[in-house]
């Protein structure tokens, strides 16, 4: 999507990942959404989900986030 930089997309992902596991639960991006008016640098959060999680296991990846947003 080109809209952050690498290095802002490690941010925001560090924010959104709570526990630090270096993956995103759906838990942690609703707790995330409710902090931040359901959205991501503009992004709807179920965006997100429907978007980044590329293999489908319901997490997003540092990797997965990253080619979404930046
Ligand atoms: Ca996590
Ligand atoms: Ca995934």
């Amino acid at each position: 999507m080109g809209k952050m930089t690498e290095a802002e997309a490690e941010a925001v992902f560090a924010e959104i990942d709570a526990d630090g596991n270096g993956e995103i639960r759906l838990s942690e991006l609703r707790d995330y959404g409710k902090a931040h008016s359901g959205a991501v640098e503009g992004v709807k959060l179920a965006d997100v989900v429907r978007g980044a999680d590329t293999d489908g296991d319901r997490r997003i990846t540092l990797a997965e986030f990253k080619s979404f947003f930046a």
